[in-house]
């Protein structure tokens, strides 16, 4: 992102990845997904299951929320799984998917803490079993001036926010990634001062938008896209969707966030998609869409026009 310009134009059209190349991830992660919408209305709560074709099965049932869908094609799975930004794997964007063999995203803990009623330290399946998982399609534009069109699967942050119950000090969540050099071998070298750290205010934690994934293209997280629990925040740039999240903190005062602290002229703490306020070194007007040759106009908001009263009476541009 900061330390690298690499071409971002695919010209040809991918295939995408025969699925039983993922059937290993499932092994690794079987009995994660214990919970799913059916499609349609009802909701349905699934015995917990430790057999990978049963995940399988599961997640095949989650139910499309068709009520954030954006009528774009889809990137290829192939691209979604390749071209990552994952700094704890290292800076280029093969690196994720290349350098993540030695990553353990099961058994897997999650801390929920700081200015809340329930703090909660969780094994991660407890975490999933009661959230109703559903399908969403969402743009993410990168700073770097791509983007990409993916189905995730996940649940609104505002469900973990709501059962947490935060105290009325909270003002802010925090959110913290896995520190693990031996698994996250990026961490090794300095590129930034691990672990990664990210933070919404809490009204845009609580927005529906905001989604907690587990899952894309009808499967488990793959490691390289954050494994097995991240944030996905579509009128943000993509670097505050934080993957490999280990910590959930709220907090009263604005937190420290990676990018911002390690540049803060470039990386502001709001960071919405907004094609008017530059990067210092580059403009945000256009992006290119993974796997199209021409650029498209960049949306305000990444197109997200519900989020606009978010920031009433905010200067944009000074709040970048
Ligand atoms: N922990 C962590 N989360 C991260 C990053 C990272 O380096 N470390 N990169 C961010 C950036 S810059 C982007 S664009 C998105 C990319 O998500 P994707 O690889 O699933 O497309 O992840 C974000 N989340
Ligand atoms: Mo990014």
């Amino acid at each position: 992102m900061l330390l690298k310009t690499r071409d971002t134009s695919h010209a040809t059209e991918q295939e995408v990845t025969p699925k039983e190349l993922y059937l290993s991830r499932r092994e690794i992660m079987a009995g994660l997904a214990q919970s799913a919408i059916v499609a349609g209305t009802a909701s349905l709560t699934l015995p917990l299951m430790t057999d990978h074709a049963y995940a399988a099965k599961t997640f095949d049932r989650v139910g499309h929320n068709a009520a954030f869908d954006i009528k774009e094609k889809l990137t290829p799975l192939k691209d979604v799984t390749s071209y990552n930004n994952f700094y704890e794997f290292g800076t280029d964007k093969e690196d994720p998917s290349r350098l993540s063999a030695a990553f353990r995203p099961k058994p897997w803990k999650l801390v929920i803490d700081g200015e809340c009623e329930k703090p909660a330290s969780l094994e991660l399946e407890d975490f999933i079993k009661p959230q109703k998982l559903e399908e969403r399609i969402y743009r993410l534009r990168c700073v770097e001036a791509w983007s990409m069109v993916i189905p995730w699967i996940g649940f609104p942050l505002a469900d973990v926010i709501k059962a947490a119950k935060p105290n009325s000090r909270a003002k802010y969540v925090a959110f913290t990634t896995l520190q693990n050099p031996e698994q996250m071998p990026g961490q090794k070298r300095p590129i930034l001062d691990w672990p990664y750290r990210e933070g919404l205010r809490l009204d845009e934690a609580l927005h529906p938008l905001t989604l907690l994934a587990v899952g894309l293209y009808g499967e488990l997280l793959p490691s390289q896209n954050g494994a097995p629990l991240r944030l996905v925040v579509p009128w943000k740039y993509g670097f505050k969707s934080i993957k490999s999240i280990v910590k959930i903190t709220f907090t009263s005062s604005q937190p420290q966030t990676s990018w911002n602290m390690m540049a803060p002229e470039e990386y502001g703490f709001y960071s919405n998609v907004n094609p008017k306020v530059d990067h210092p070194r580059w403009s945000q007007a256009k992006e290119r869409r993974i796997g199209e040759l021409f650029k498209r106009e960049t949306l305000m908001f990444n197109g997200y026009d519900q989020v606009a009263s978010l920031y009433q009476g905010m200067n944009l541009k000074k709040d970048y």
